[in-house]
């Protein structure tokens, strides 16, 4: 299973698969980071259809369709914001990723993009998001019919390799 995750760095926005995941905010209305480019990159129409959701609590996932993004679907989760650890912040961050792959797989998504949530804006240690994001994408994969590919997108030096020394441990 573990073939089917991948690494890579660059901007989301560019992928070309069948989804890529957004790290919202509660109001699906736009924000700055990874958020900010990808309503850029979709255009106005994302904004339109994302109004008529009424918002996503933390920890859940909305799937809207991507516009002018490569992908078909964009799905918008909301990951915690770090407040030191005691806040329920790794159960919201692994139900962000569970919420995630359960809708692609409801909507028959093969290929999925993930950023890596929380760790901008909302503060979420890297090395620790990190280690959530493929821990439970591996113990989805167990559980499910796994998706034939899951990219981790890298915006950064640091976030890339993260992720290769972290996935690197459950080889
Ligand atoms: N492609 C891939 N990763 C990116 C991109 C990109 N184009 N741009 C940024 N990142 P953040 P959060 C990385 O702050 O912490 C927004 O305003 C970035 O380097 O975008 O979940 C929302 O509206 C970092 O590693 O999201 C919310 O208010 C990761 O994406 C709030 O920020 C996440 O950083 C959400 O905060």
């Amino acid at each position: 299973m573990i073939d089917r995750i991948f690494i890579e760095q660059g901007d989301i926005t560019q992928q070309n698969l069948h989804a890529l995941v957004n790290a919202a905010n509660k109001t699906l209305l736009g924000g700055g980071g990874v958020d900010g480019s990808i309503h850029r990159a979709a255009g106005p129409e994302l904004l339109k259809e994302c109004k008529t959701l009424n918002g996503c609590n933390t920890g859940e996932a909305k799937i809207t369709k991507g516009y002018q993004l490569p992908v078909k679907y964009v799905i918008h989760t909301v990951g915690p914001v770090w407040h030191g650890g005691n806040g329920k912040e790794a159960e919201l961050l692994t139900d962000c990723y569970i919420n995630c792959l359960t809708l692609a797989i409801n909507h028959g998504i093969e290929s999925i993009a993930f950023p890596a949530i929380s760790t901008g804006v909302y503060g979420y240690p890297l090395d620790k998001a990190c280690f959530i994001a493929i821990n439970e994408t591996l113990n989805f994969f167990n559980r499910n019919d796994p998706i034939e590919k899951v990219v981790f997108v890298c915006f950064d030096d640091l976030n890339f390799k993260t992720y290769q020394s972290t996935l690197a441990k459950f080889k």
